[in-house]
């Protein structure tokens, strides 16, 4: 078995960003699935942080393009502490959400540890959506939309700048698996900033093996591989309990697929899973998958290659 760092859990109970109540419930549904028990039983030493404090969801209607602006930033203030915390310890930091705008902060303290140690930064995003909307181009308004493009600068100040030297990450270092809905401006955005993406289309027509190989090259011994993982990248079919389902998703081959060439990539220093909405699942059956993936990106199904 491949040994793996310390790993934190860290909780982070909102849907401030979100245009569903219910994945505040996210960090409970992961531990009730066996989340750290699994990679327990992997060898792997686990220290859950509990959950981190922040404010409550007003659940008000969008003020300038941005639901509960003030909100978000709260919570990706706290959510970015706390992850950077765990990576000075040398741990790697699972970040339990909530929902995706939670990924700033994450990413953020990804980020600047990466700066602090001279680590390239590889962005994978594992989504149905791109969450490259603007204030001006949202049709919701809701921050989980936003957040790849405040990563790259694009946004409102208190999040482009929330680790005091924005942009946290340029769109050369994000690679979206599994891209299926993307709204009209923001289209225009994710083409204009380049970014790499490899949709649905794309894996249909040459396989998900090669856009992963394409996703991860490049990684090698100096790449810290953020994985950031909105459970709605599956097929609803397999995975109900999510806000915002869109047809055509990953089954559950095909996730496993991703999820094993990130753990042979063994490069993988923090992962968020995000957007888990058990309000909408059924006796709690995607947390139960999300965990079963997690342990493939732990090396579960690795059989031949260590
Ligand atoms: B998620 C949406 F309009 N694009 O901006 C929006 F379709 O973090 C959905 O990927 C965003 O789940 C989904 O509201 C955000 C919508
Ligand atoms: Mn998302
Ligand atoms: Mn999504
Ligand atoms: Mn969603």
């Amino acid at each position: 078995m491949r040994s793996h760092p310390p790993v934190s859990l860290i909780g982070v109970p909102t849907d401030i960003g979100a245009g569903d109540r219910g994945a505040r419930m996210g960090p409970e549904a992961l531990r009730l699935a066996g989340l750290g028990e699994a990679l327990a039983a992997r060898g792997v030493d686990v220290a859950d942080r509990g959950n981190l404090a922040g404010p409550d969801n007003p659940w008000l209607p969008p003020r300038d393009g941005y639901r509960h602006l003030d909100e978000v930033v709260a919570w990706n203030r706290l959510a970015m502490d706390a992850i950077h915390a765990e990576l000075k310890l040398g741990r790697l930091p699972i970040m339990l959400g909530g929902d995706h705008c939670l990924g700033i902060g994450s990413i953020t303290a990804v980020a600047r540890h990466c700066r602090e140690t001279g680590k390239n930064l590889r962005v994978l995003w594992l989504d149905a959506h791109a969450d490259f909307n603007t204030h001006e181009v949202t049709p919701s308004g809701n921050i989980h939309g936003m957040p790849v493009a405040c990563l790259c600068g694009i946004g409102p100040d208190a999040l482009t700048n929330l680790g005091g030297s924005a942009p946290a990450i340029s769109p050369s270092q994000v690679r979206q698996i599994g891209i299926r809905s993307v709204d009209e401006g923001e289209k225009r955005l994710v083409k204009e900033h380049r970014i790499d993406v490899y949709d649905m289309r794309y894996i249909d027509e040459v396989g998900m093996k090669r856009a992963m190989e394409q996703a991860l090259h490049g990684v090698d011994a100096d790449t810290h591989l953020h994985v950031s993982f909105d459970v709605d990248f599956l097929d609803p079919s397999i995975a109900p309990g999510v806000g915002t389902t869109v047809p055509g998703g990953p089954g559950y081959r095909e996730a496993q697929l991703v999820m094993e060439m990130i753990a042979d990539s063994g490069r993988m220093g923090s992962l968020d899973i995000v957007e888990l909405n058990p309000a909408l699942d059924h006796r709690n059956g995607t947390a139960m998958l999300a965990v079963d993936l997690v342990e493939s990106l732990f090396g579960k199904s690795t059989l031949m290659r260590d």
